[in-house]
């Protein structure tokens, strides 16, 4: 391989376009006896020597890519994909002639990263390699510059429409910006459904069903047992989210009437301050009224204070220096990238780059808004920043999270600290504010839970969807039809208006044309409560979940760098013992956390009609 890992969220954009028919009889190799452990030192030596020469290269080309979304970068940039994948093929089929050698376990470890880090593989063929490379750099490129025209010649980007989605009470404009983005998918069905029959083969070729068996083949467990568990959690947290599902439904029924929302059905998307309806923490005014106190508004805080986008950022990183952290090099405030550029098209979605790791080049490019979910976010993006850094000595095929949730968890298992307590500890507030805050308990989890809660569902359902395409259980004919009712199902949420099959709904979020896993986040979102209830008891705290803060604490920083350290090296369920004691995934930790909330929702629901269907 080579070249190592720039992100979780965009290493994918490499291991897409990267080949290894490596596994089994598909390369003709296997069964050849003559390689020795020396020829397989020699051989992980030149992989290693590849990585750090060639690696940061390439990583620039997809941060140009990215950061500067024009003809010529996307050109520059499907053709080295291209190359690279053609070049990766030679080590992967290499690897594989190591198959029935027998080595140490961190050998074998290696090997098989080697052969299963891929997202969307062609088979080993330059034109397809190359049609596979051009459409998903156009499908990025047509997400990250991607605006909608009006006939009278007005405009519009993502943040704009999310300005008003985030913000609106207007049910027809809240509408007209919703259909406004959702146009972009149109073109790009065509487009995806050509990549995930290249995919397919490509998986098929490394020894896979299919993608989804791919995708789900890597949680150092059989994708079977794997989704079973995925499934099993989901039990044990869907009380909860129906109890808030019910409740938000009653409060949008009061504010828009039956006819907007009817309160025996599902809740339409466009009515709950997010896009995608992932978060409904922009409409925590209108589903609950606090009695006394006023709710602590961090975006107020921010915009009173001045606080611009980079000492955001500062703060976030604070957090994690009090913890033991080490700080961010120079480079990193130097070359990343935090205020959305007027003059140029950037994809804006939030993202973590580790573009050298001999050099500790670090870099996040977001487009931040001076607002509470960014705040919240950067912390998000500051957690892959700051594990990268702690497996940055690891051999480059190491340097991954223990599996890709762990990736996305660390930054939002902070965003858990930001209590009344930690607001006042770094001055955002009074200490009279503060214990006025705590006060208000179930104020302070509906926040939460309007975002922690509600994405959980979302997680989940999206790669069902993707992995029905990859199957081919969801037929060409019905794909907007089955995302929407897979998240009728799953989430309790409809579209605004009737959609036909001319669009393509999942296009307009990120992840889709991007072709970045999205199960990664169901299990973040799993595993931070997990991670905050075991550190919180090892802390001897005595107060509730949602009062503990590990801001400041040092040991309990030790312990999340040492697991961040053992990067990809060992099985995910060994990391999870570090932090947890525990080796298997729970949903209790989730319903520990939200239990005086869970209660005071049945209380408030118990004459309502509750559920979707
Ligand atoms: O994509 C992200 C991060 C980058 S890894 C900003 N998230 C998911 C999303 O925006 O849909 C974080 C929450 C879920
Ligand atoms: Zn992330």
């Amino acid at each position: 391989m080579l070249f190592w890992l720039i992100e979780e969220t965009l290493m994918k954009k490499i291991f897409t376009l990267i080949v290894i028919c490596a596994i089994v009889t598909s390369c003709g190799q296997t069964g050849e006896q003559s390689k020795s452990l020396d020829d397989l030192d020699l051989f992980l030596a030149s992989v290693e020597e590849d990585n750090l020469t060639e690696g940061p290269i390439v990583n620039s080309a997809y941060w140009i890519g990215s950061n500067f979304i024009t003809y010529d970068s996307q050109k520059v940039l499907s053709d080295y994909s291209k190359r690279y994948t053609l070049k990766a093929l030679e080590l992967s089929r290499e690897a594989a002639l190591f198959n029935n050698l027998d080595t140490s376990d961190s050998n074998r470890r290696q090997l098989e990263l080697l052969k299963s880090s891929f997202v969307m593989p062609p088979p080993f063929n330059e034109a397809l390699a190359g049609e596979l490379s051009t459409i998903s750099t156009q499908l990025d490129a047509m997400y990250g510059s991607g605006k909608h025209c009006y006939e009278d010649g007005t405009c519009y980007e993502l943040g704009d429409f999310e300005q008003i989605l985030d913000n609106s009470r207007d049910p027809s404009e809240l509408l007209k910006a919703w259909t406004g983005w959702h146009e972009i998918g149109k073109p790009m069905k065509p487009m995806y459904m050509r990549m995930v029959e290249i995919g397919n083969q490509g998986s098929k070729d490394l020894g896979f069903e299919g993608l989804s068996d791919l995708w789900f083949s890597k949680y150092d467990m059989p994708a079977e047992e794997f989704l079973q568990e995925t499934d099993r959690v989901w039990e044990e947290v869907k009380p909860l989210y129906e109890a808030l599902h019910c409740h938000v439904r009653s409060e949008l029924n009061s504010k828009y009437g039956d006819e907007e929302v009817p309160l025996d059905g599902p809740l339409p998307v466009h009515l709950l301050g997010n896009m995608w309806g992932q978060s409904w923490s922009n409409i925590y005014d209108l589903v609950y009224k606090a009695e006394e106190t006023n709710p602590i508004d961090v975006t107020q805080i921010i915009k009173d204070r001045n606080i611009n986008e980079k000492q955001m950022v500062e703060y976030a990183e604070n957090f994690f220096l009090s913890m033991g952290f080490n700080s961010l090099p120079e480079t990193f405030w130097e070359r990343s990238l935090f205020i959305k550029p007027a003059d140029r098209s950037v994809q804006c979605h939030a993202s973590a780059w580790n573009l050298d790791s001999a050099n500790n080049d670090l870099r996040i490019k977001m487009c931040i808004e001076k607002n509470e979910e960014d705040f919240s976010t950067i912390h998000h993006e500051l957690g892959h920043i700051f594990y990268y850094q702690a497996y940055n000595h690891l051999p480059t095929l190491f340097q991954g999270g223990a599996n890709d949730g762990f990736h996305e968890a660390f930054g939002d298992l902070l965003t858990l600290s930001i209590t009344p307590g930690y607001l006042n500890d770094i001055g955002f507030i009074s200490a009279e504010e503060a214990e006025a805050a705590k006060k208000d308990e179930i104020g302070l989890l509906m926040k939460q839970a309007l975002e922690g809660v509600v994405v959980i569902p979302w997680a989940l359902m999206l790669d069902k969807w993707r992995s029905g395409i990859f199957n081919g259980e969801i037929d060409e004919s019905n794909l907007n039809q089955s995302w929407w009712d897979m998240r009728e199902s799953y989430q309790g949420i409809t579209s605004p208006v009737a959609r036909t099959e001319d669009y393509f709904d999942p296009g307009a979020k990120y992840h889709i044309p991007g072709n970045t896993p999205y199960t990664r986040y169901y299990l973040a979102r799993i595993m931070q409560y997990q991670f905050h209830e075991s550190l919180c008891n090892e802390m001897n705290f005595q107060g509730a979940l949602h009062e503990c803060s590990i801001y400041g604490n040092s040991e309990v920083g030790e312990k999340i760098i040492s697991t961040m350290a053992m990067g990809q090296s060992l099985p995910w369920q060994d990391a999870f013992e570090n932090i947890t004691g525990s080796r298997k995934l729970s949903g209790s930790s989730v319903m520990n956390y939200y239990k005086p909330l869970k209660d005071w929702l049945d209380k408030q629901n118990e004459n309502r009609m509750c559920g979707w269907e």
